[in-house]
């Protein structure tokens, strides 16, 4: 016998035979033991190529990783105090979340973003707000990351301006603009234009920023999203480094050296809960980078160098018990390090409430101080380096991964996969999964399928007063077209508009507008007169969700209920899943759909972006019993009761109104009183929402049995 043969004989032995291997979700076997056999590969040294191990010789020995947090709420004014004071307390870089209105290219007045200005981010309008974002703060000095990709031509250009009056030549703007388009139409979806003419606006960005800016990374190509999705580390590895793949092709074939631009790419990784997985896919992702990067042609090392930024996971944190998420979030952080991010934003503990406090903001970053600070774990470079199941996973990971980069290759490239919807079904079906093993209590989430409070104690959250916000802006709006040169600011977005229609370089052009007071709307708009706006509507998975269930009582008790309603009924109980306002987090009501339509209930699957008048006409036309609001962007009390007015006014009170999503439990109550009949809350389980339902619909359901 080998010692290896002795030691599974004396494992064998200890657990009485039973199979230890743990298959994870991206159909990884992992085994209970790693030895020098599975590690087979040489990882090299940090700071060379591939650079599995680190794109610096030194790492955080030398420098470390930047405290970056995501932050944006309110006015302009508001979120520059916020950023002020996170700075003095120890945060290195800024990096600004815009509202969903600034997202998709709606100045604040517009009229389809009333409950969205200022809600999930900072509401920007024109070059005159950028000023005030930054105001005090040197663009010269300080690194900022803007999370833009609809509205990136007007955001970039007001930032550019304002470095400009700031006294900031471009040259020394440093930075990052998320401008990823690819995985908006796959996960994120704040799109604006068609799939074409959003590919030549990130190739005029590589254009402008490679001339202009040396110092700014052009793009952060990101898989964070795709994971809070629902994707395996795998598929979001392999769809973000083929992202890559397809914005460099589109570089080059837009005339530019690739050495001239790719080495200010830059990435961003999702770091969740499966702590060695995440470290081993940031090594995977660099071994991959440099792979792909070489066959493109590239030949300085730089263009070849995968640098990233991290963020915990949102969708591992928990509504319920939420002082958990301080120790998930130290979890992935450190995952985030040991995997040598650049750049590393930690959640706070109220994510699946609410927006950040000062509170929350002060411990999400205190624990990057912590343990940049306290822990000695900067000293050494890739500590985990040699690790025989490190080192074996990242290899496997990087295979994995590399069977479906080969795949999109085989099929002409992201953007053709894209448009044909695979990579989205795939992610789709992997949330739908794993949304059927938490309900089951299969994957354990601590405090909610599993050590649950009896009770739990509210926590204060961030509010925001959307109205009083928006009212401000619309003030400030009108202040800049009465003082701005008209004609002037109507030749600048005429220019635009005919660059848009031929060669001109698009952000060029937006910066001439923007100095000259345009708007982020008017600027948005010129582009969209050419280019028009792009609308998609949801397919729900079938099948997914049901597949673990077949023999489970809870399931069969459901099944019967919708049985009984549909028979009472003459046809199936139908539910329209409603999307309002420019909240575009579809995962939730994505899985809804999903497991409802497993469930028997017909479906109606609501597009993205609608007004509640649009809802209600869509709800009546399809003559639906329920509409279920989802809500993660903090509409939730405007768009809501807007609806059940609406739906009251057209005499069909009758029509059951439930909503789910991110909603603060002080909200609750609120929503009650304007007539919302059910509540779920992140963490509810599918199918106790499913038996509300039915009740709701008047059958007698029974409480459901215990889980199977
Ligand atoms: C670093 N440097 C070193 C060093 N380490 N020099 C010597 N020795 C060492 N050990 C140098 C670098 O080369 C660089 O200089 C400078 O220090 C800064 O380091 P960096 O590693 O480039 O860090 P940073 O500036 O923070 O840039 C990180 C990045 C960038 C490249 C990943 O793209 C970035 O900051 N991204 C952040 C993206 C982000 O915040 N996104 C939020 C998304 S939220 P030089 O000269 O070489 O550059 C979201 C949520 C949602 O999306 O959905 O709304
Ligand atoms: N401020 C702070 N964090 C934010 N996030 C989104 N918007 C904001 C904001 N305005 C974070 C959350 C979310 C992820 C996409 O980004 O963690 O899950």
């Amino acid at each position: 016998m080998t010692d290896l043969e002795k030691w599974q004989a004396a494992s064998a032995k200890e657990v009485k035979g039973k199979d230890l291997d743990w298959h994870t979700p991206e159909g990884i076997v992992v085994k209970s033991l790693y030895t020098a056999e599975d590690a087979n590969v040489d990882p090299g040294l940090p700071g060379f190529a591939p650079f599995t191990r680190g794109v610096r010789a030194s790492m955080y020995a030398g420098r470390p990783w930047t405290i970056r947090q995501y932050a944006g709420f309110s006015t302009a004014e508001e979120s520059n105090a916020f950023y002020r004071r996170n700075l003095a307390a120890g945060q290195k870089g800024l990096s600004v979340a815009f509202d969903l209105a600034t997202h998709r290219g709606y100045d604040s007045d517009h009229s389809r973003v009333v409950g969205d200005v200022g809600k999930a981010g900072v509401a920007i309008d024109s070059v005159e707000d950028m000023k005030i974002l930054f105001d005090g703060i040197p663009l010269d000095k300080m690194s900022v990351s803007m999370t833009m990709n609809g509205a990136v031509i007007p955001i970039l250009a007001f930032f550019i301006v304002a470095g400009e009056e700031q006294g900031v030549d471009r040259k020394l703007l440093d930075g990052t603009i998320q401008n990823d388009i690819l995985k908006e139409f796959m996960v994120r979806n704040t799109y604006i234009y068609p799939p074409e003419p959003s590919m030549r606006i990130i190739s005029d960005i590589f254009g402008y920023t490679s001339r202009e800016m040396p110092k700014f990374n052009s793009i952060s190509i990101s898989g964070y999203h795709m994971q809070e999705a629902g994707a395996t580390q795998v598929q979001e590895l392999a769809f973000t480094i083929a992202d890559g793949m397809e914005y460099v092709k589109y570089g080059v074939a837009s005339g530019l050296d690739i050495d001239k631009f790719a080495g200010r790419l830059s990435f961003f990784f999702a770091i969740g809960m499966n702590f060695f997985m995440e470290v081993a896919k940031l090594r995977a992702a660099r071994v991959l980078w440099h792979r792909v990067m070489t066959n493109l042609g590239a030949q300085d090392e730089r263009s070849k160098m995968l640098r990233t930024h991290c963020q915990t996971s949102g969708v591992s944190l928990t509504e319920q018990d939420p002082y958990n998420n301080v120790i998930r979030t130290t979890i992935e952080a450190m995952a985030a390090m040991l995997g040598g991010t650049q750049s590393l934003h930690t959640n706070a503990l109220d994510e699946a409430i609410a927006l950040p406090t000062d509170f929350s903001a002060r411990i999400a970053r205190n624990t990057q101080i912590v343990i940049q600070e306290e822990t000695g774990m900067c000293n050494v470079v890739d500590p985990l380096g040699g690790s025989y199941y490190i080192e074996s996973l990242t290899q496997e990971l990087v295979d994995k991964a590399w069977e479906i980069i080969e795949r999109v290759e085989a099929e002409g490239g992201m953007a053709k996969a894209v448009a044909a919807g695979w990579p989205k079904a795939m992610i789709e079906e992997a949330a739908a999964a794993r949304q059927a093993r938490v309900d089951r209590a299969e994957d354990v989430i601590v405090g909610v399928n599993k050590y649950r409070l009896a009770e739990e104690d509210r926590i204060e959250t961030l509010e925001v007063d959307n109205a009083k916000v928006r009212e401000g802006q619309v003030a400030r709006i009108a202040a800049v077209k009465a003082s701005r040169d008209e004609s002037a600011c109507r030749a600048a977005l005429d220019a635009l508009r005919e660059g848009a229609k031929g060669q001109g370089n698009l952000l060029a052009l937006a910066v001439d507008a923007a100095r000259a007071r345009a708007t982020l709307g008017e600027i948005s708009q010129a582009m969209e007169d050419v280019f028009g706006r792009h609308a998609t509507v949801p397919t729900p998975v079938k099948g997914v969700y049901a597949a673990p269930y077949k023999e489970d009582k809870r399931w069969r008790q459901v099944l019967d209920g919708v049985q009984a309603v549909e028979h009472r009924l003459g046809r199936k109980p139908k539910l329209l899943v409603a999307k309002m306002g420019q909240d575009g987090h579809d995962r939730g009501a994505n899985i809804i759909s999903s497991a409802f339509g497993d469930m028997g209930f017909d479906v109606v699957a609501g597009p993205l972006f609608q007004t509640p008048e649009e809802t209600v006409v869509l709800a009546l036309d399809s003559g639906v019993d329920v509409v279920g609001a989802s809500s993660l962007a903090a509409g939730h009390k405007t768009l809501i009761p807007e609806l059940i007015r609406l739906l009251k006014d057209k005499g069909r009170g009758d029509i059951k109104v439930i909503a789910g999503g991110v909603i603060p439990p002080q909200d609750y109550d609120f929503l009650r009183d304007a007539g919302v009949q059910g509540i779920y809350g992140p963490g509810s389980n599918v199918v106790e929402c499913a038996a509300d339902v039915l009740r709701l619909l008047g059958h007698n359901m029974p409480p459901l049995e215990d889980a199977a």
